[in-house]
């Protein structure tokens, strides 16, 4: 059976992802590392080790320990943190995806799935329909440190055969773990404050459009990437999405739910990350090199959120 470890399994995604990749791999198959304590559900049914992604030695150790064969490389400063501290960001994206991808050629692991993001585009990139295969000079140093990634990544698959593989993320929304330092994060945010509050101040401006997707969507592309026959992949970065709306649009469609919600804006020093990023990714290529496809529209997802976030809240609405 396939052994992976999962950086940054505390996160907004590594604490769903690995839930179900333990389901599909066997619980002991599935080793979550982080940097922090982590949340309860990670140690019920399989190991938590704290790891340090600056510690290569740490890593190699467990990564030989435990026989691993794939490494997903979740942990990540985002953009919002990245900008405050730079630093910190250059540390744990670069250095920290340098640690791993040295860590898998010497140790000669299978794979290494590193995620990028839409954050690796810029105001020079097309934003409409933005396309795999483009020009990606980003102006946040989050931006730049998953321009690293990637041409690290496709680098060492060039010139080491090491199988790399990423997934340039758009927001994702989900229900369990916060997200956390990034700038998608209102997407999340809003449906606590519809529930609690009925009321959400965003810190992006009305019609400030991006491309999102709901979790569901997230791990099944991160999963569907990592199990895709090598030989079928031409490219090695991949844009997923599954839609696009505007703060304005999300709280049209939480308003169908709960009709009293009220948004106003207050847009901060996020807002000219989000201006630097695509409105919407052309994912063709991930459609036809390894079958992607979401699940959920903008309906969908809004319909779930509430009705599992109010549950976990014990809110009515
Ligand atoms: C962020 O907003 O920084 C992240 C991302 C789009 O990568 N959610």
């Amino acid at each position: 059976m396939t052994r992976i470890l999962v950086t940054g399994s505390y996160g907004q995604i590594g604490t769903e992802l690995v839930g179900v990749l333990r389901k599909k791999y066997g619980g002991e198959n599935v080793l979550a590392t982080g940097r922090k304590k982590p949340p309860a559900i990670l140690n019920e049914d399989g190991p938590y080790y704290r790891l340090d992604i600056l510690d290569e030695n740490q890593l190699h150790t467990m990564l030989v320990d435990y026989d691993i064969d794939i490494i997903i490389h979740n942990a990540s400063v985002l953009s919002a943190t990245g900008e405050k501290n730079p630093q910190l960001a250059y540390r744990t994206n670069v250095e920290g995806t340098y640690n791993v991808m040295e860590a898998v050629r010497i140790l000669g692991l299978e794979q290494a799935l590193v995620p990028s993001s839409i954050a690796a585009f810029g105001p020079s990139t097309p934003r409409d329909n933005t396309p795999n295969d483009v020009i990606t000079r980003p102006t946040s140093m989050y931006g730049v440190t998953k321009v690293f990634v990637e041409l690290f990544g496709e680098y060492y698959k060039l010139r080491y055969d090491i199988d790399f593989r990423s997934l340039r993320y758009p927001g994702v929304i989900s229900a369990e773990a916060l997200p956390g330092g990034g700038t998608t994060d209102y997407a999340v945010a809003i449906f606590y404050e519809a529930l609690k509050e009925k009321k959400y101040t965003c810190f992006l401006g009305p019609d400030t459009r991006l491309p999102m997707m709901f979790m569901p969507d997230c791990i099944k592309s991160t999963i569907d990437l990592m199990e895709a026959d090598n030989e079928k992949l031409k490219h090695r970065t991949f844009n997923v999405t599954a839609f696009s709306f505007t703060p304005a649009e999300l709280a049209e469609e939480i308003r169908k739910h709960i009709p009293e919600f009220e948004i106003d804006y207050e847009p901060d020093f996020r807002q000219q990350i989000a201006d630097s990023w695509p409105m919407s990714l052309d994912d063709s290529v991930a459609r036809e090199e390894w079958g992607w496809k979401p699940d959920y529209d903008l309906p969908a997802m809004v319909e779930e959120m509430l009705e599992k976030l109010s549950k976990k809240l014990g809110l009515e609405y």
